[in-house]
């Protein structure tokens, strides 16, 4: 108990320390304002009002208050704060714990005294002056930043907003436009319209003519074939019973398919589709078209299916002779099947892409082909026609009307275009007063030990590797990522390219203000997480701001 007071009365002598510029004593630890709170004439009353106690206790180096108040300047407490005042710079608060620790905290060396009435107990010395000057210094070229880039962030907001009314008085114009552009479009379409019931209705008679000329040409090649087909069968009926068998058809070299020197059993009943034998009427139908192209090809006369002037007839390609053995169901399939099948005439619209166009501008092109498309059908189904006059008069009018049909649509959705990219521009979010917009259309780059990344702002963010290989895409623009009240201060960018196993990569740029655009930083915090530090005039919001947080000394 001795010994504790002893101990006391030094303590309090050291502890008590004087304010630089007004001579008030106060404890060691204490702040200019808590000085009130601690009077050397008092007894001292914990700040919890749990005890009190007489002021020598007050830094004695023994915890009596639960909430540690009478030992700012020591570590006795567990949780105490130690203020240094650090004349000159920044005042500080410490845990206590740091109070003689043997580290240097505070500049002004108060943190460590170590029992010895010599501040900084003989290894800190005070450099508060030296390092507050070079704080001002700093704070003071921060200061002139904030204020250049605030300029210039002044002009941006001056740029974005004069072309945003350029944009709002081209969108009124355009409205206008879009609303002329509906109405032409509509009148063509009439026109279009009216012309091509004329068209259809003079082409009909065309049609109709050229449907007896197709008939009439197919009666007379079914007929010639008949005729042929019964010749043929009184050739190959040697015994005249007015049937062919198989041994009459294996007399005939021309069936030696395998070009063995005989015709088989086998053979010859291919061609008899698997009869012993066949009257004049199967012969016709059945047996004469499989053997027909065989037969013409051993006389040189074979024409190969889709050139024969008869197209209609049913033949059997030579070459599948192999095959149509192996399987016989196969054959039937390829003999039933008409060997040149009327094509493209007849199905017009085989190439229309008819599937769900991705966007409009693609739309707007196969609508383009399938206008084309129209024509050229137009074309081939006439172009070996010779109309009369007023029929090519009206099938001129109907091209020239579609023609001019496609213009008018061409035009509205040129204007529909850009209406929608004018609005779609003003609805973006370009900061407070739209001085972030002169950033869009630019790209900014920054390159490390392995890659160049680009940052494309309210775009993209890509990286490519250095040593070659393409761009991987880190991020689309996404949204503003700031904190509610500094909302501006982050971009994020979201739905990159899939990370091998992981995410899709995103990237969160934080914003600076800077006197120019650049990117300073990049990092990777986690895999597929990158972080961009940009420094641009844009973020440099009010210029006062700058001297309000600059340094400022406690005393
Ligand atoms: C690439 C780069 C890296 C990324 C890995 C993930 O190498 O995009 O940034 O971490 O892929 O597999």
């Amino acid at each position: 108990m001795q010994t504790r007071h002893l101990f006391i009365t030094l303590s309090c002598l050291v502890s008590l320390q004087r304010a630089s510029s007004v001579e008030i004593l106060r404890p060691r630890g204490v702040s200019v304002t808590k000085t009130s709170l601690y009077d050397p004439e008092k007894n001292f009353t914990c700040f919890d009002g749990s005890l009190t106690i007489p002021f020598v206790q007050v830094n004695d180096d023994f915890c009596d208050c639960p909430d540690s108040s009478d030992e700012p300047g020591t570590a006795a407490c567990p949780n105490g704060l130690f203020h240094c005042t650090n004349a000159g710079h920044q005042p500080m608060d410490l845990p206590s714990s740091r109070v003689n620790d043997g580290i240097c905290d505070c500049c002004d060396a108060t943190d460590e005294f170590d029992g010895q009435e010599k501040l900084g107990g003989g290894h800190c010395t005070n450099t508060c002056q030296e390092m507050g000057r070079a704080a001002r210094e700093l704070a003071q070229r921060l200061a002139e930043m904030q204020k250049r880039g605030a300029e210039v962030r002044k002009e941006m907001a001056r740029k974005a907003a004069e072309l945003k009314a350029g944009k709002s008085s081209r969108l009124g114009q355009l409205r206008k436009d879009q609303e002329e552009a509906e109405a032409l479009k509509a009148e063509k379409e009439a026109i279009k319209k009216q012309a091509e019931e004329l068209e259809t209705a003079a082409l009909a008679v065309y049609r109709e003519a050229e449907e007896l000329e197709k008939e009439r040409r197919a009666q007379l090649s079914k007929e010639e074939n008949e005729k042929e087909a019964k010749s043929m069968f009184e050739l190959f009926d040697a015994d005249k019973d007015g049937r062919i068998s198989i041994p009459e058809l294996m007399t005939k070299q021309e069936f030696d398919q395998n070009r063995d020197g005989q015709v088989t059993n086998e053979e010859a009943r291919f061609f008899l589709n698997q009869n012993e034998e066949v009257g004049e009427e199967a012969f016709i139908t059945e047996c004469w078209p499989r053997m027909k192209p065989f037969y013409m090809m051993s006389t040189g006369k074979y024409i190969p299916p889709g050139e024969e002037p008869n197209t209609n007839e049913e033949t059997e390609d030579p070459e599948n002779f192999e095959a149509a053995q192996d399987d016989d169901n196969n054959l039937a399939e390829q003999t039933e099947e008409p060997v040149d099948a009327v094509e493209t005439e007849e199905n017009p619209e085989e190439d229309v892409d008819d599937g769900e166009h991705e966007d409009e501008e693609e739309g707007d092109q196969d609508k383009e082909e399938e206008d084309s498309d129209h024509e050229k059908e137009g074309e081939k189904s006439f172009s070996e026609v010779q109309y009369d006059a007023e029929t090519q008069r009206l099938i001129d009018d109907a091209a020239n009307a579609r023609h001019e049909f496609e213009e008018a649509d061409r035009a509205l959705r040129d204007v529909e275009r850009e209406i929608r990219q004018i609005e779609e521009s003003l609805d973006k979010d370009y900061g407070i007063d739209g001085e972030f917009a002169a950033l869009e259309g630019e790209c900014f780059e920054y390159t490390d030990r392995e890659y160049t990344y680009k940052l494309c702002p309210f775009d993209q963010v890509t990286q490519r590797p250095k040593n070659g290989g393409g761009d991987t895409r880190l991020g689309t623009w996404g949204h503003w990522a700031g904190s509610e009240s500094d909302r501006y201060s982050n971009m994020m960018y979201t739905n990159g390219q899939s990370c091998w196993n992981g995410p899709q990569r995103s990237t969160k740029v934080e914003l600076s203000c800077g006197t120019e655009n650049l990117l300073k930083a990049v990092s990777e915090p986690n895999r597929c997480e990158y972080k961009f530090e940009f420094e641009t005039p844009a973020a440099c919001h009010i210029s006062e701001d700058a001297s309000s947080k600059g340094i400022h000394d406690e005393l």
